[in-house]
């Protein structure tokens, strides 16, 4: 049984596991076909095109599959491992634990960003950038020099909205959950945001070379299933077939088996440490 945990929350037998875990993966270079693959999406994801990964309705579930993937590869490691989630509502600042060296490690340095503390330090020989957008080799950080975190009330107001999506089903789409919660539209950003607050790779397409790419889209995916425990009529929307983008039952690339649909409960995977 995975529970996923809030990250202030975990011990610190919790996170050494959870940290070696990517350690292994990075070592045996399963870790950046993850990151390979989400840049891919990211390139070919557009406003007027086909769209799966992101400003596009399927956002949700293709991160929740994507999350789920790489959960079981953790656990392929250690099966004691559970994806951590990352309330920045909650836990908001560069001093936050979640960014001690026993755990993310934390801001970069000012001259370029790289990283220094923590095992996820250049210097510390575990985690070269290798798939990058330029010929950097080292994680980069600038926690709070762009972007804000979201507050409570931006998340309130996000969950208040009843549709989960509405056309033109991309990065304009107005009344949307889905859309709002992404962060293209309205004041906050919400999820978007957060991508620019942390910095470095995290505001690109190769934005899972940062470990806490996982601990935030996990809080995405939680906030996704608080939604639809809260609007329980409001379903996956489109549920027809609709140009360029995912409908319920539409294949989400790159799995050939995999459908929103399929993706609604993800109690058959994993639960929360909390309900909220
Ligand atoms: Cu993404
Ligand atoms: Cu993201």
């Amino acid at each position: 049984m995975t529970v996923r945990k809030n990250q202030s929350q975990l011990s610190a037998t919790e996170k050494r596991r959870f940290v070696n875990a990517l350690l292994e993966l990075k070592r045996s270079n399963r870790y950046d076909t993850f990151v390979t693959t989400h840049n891919a999406f990211i390139m070919s994801d557009t406003d007027s095109g086909r769209r799966v990964g992101h400003r596009s309705p399927s956002f949700l579930p293709w991160h929740r599959r994507f999350l789920i993937e790489f959960e079981q590869a953790l656990q392929s490691v250690d099966p004691s491992v559970a994806l951590p989630y990352w309330d920045w509502t909650k836990d908001r600042t560069a001093a936050s634990s979640i960014w001690a060296a026993d755990f993310l490690g934390g801001t970069g340095r000012s001259r370029d960003e790289q990283v220094m503390d923590g095992r996820f330090a250049f210097s510390s020989g575990n985690w070269p950038v290798t798939v990058n957008t330029d010929t950097r080799g080292f994680l980069r950080r600038n926690l709070g020099g762009a972007g804000r975190l979201p507050t409570q009330a931006d998340v309130d107001a996000a969950l208040d909205i009843t549709t989960y999506d509405t056309s033109p089903w991309n990065s304009a789409s107005a009344g949307s959950f889905r859309n709002t919660l992404e962060g293209w539209r309205g004041r906050s950003g919400l999820h978007n945001s957060v991508h620019v607050w942390v910095g470095g790779q995290m505001t690109s397409g190769v934005s899972p070379n940062d470990p806490v790419f996982w601990l935030h889209h996990a809080f995405i995916d939680k906030l996704w299933a608080q939604w639809q425990a809260r609007h329980p009529r409001s379903g996956y929307l489109p549920a027809v077939r609709t140009p360029d983008v995912v409908d319920l039952r539409g294949t989400m690339r790159p799995w050939n088996d995999v459908t929103p649909a399929d993706m609604l409960d993800h109690t058959r995977y994993y639960t929360f440490d909390t309900t909220a």
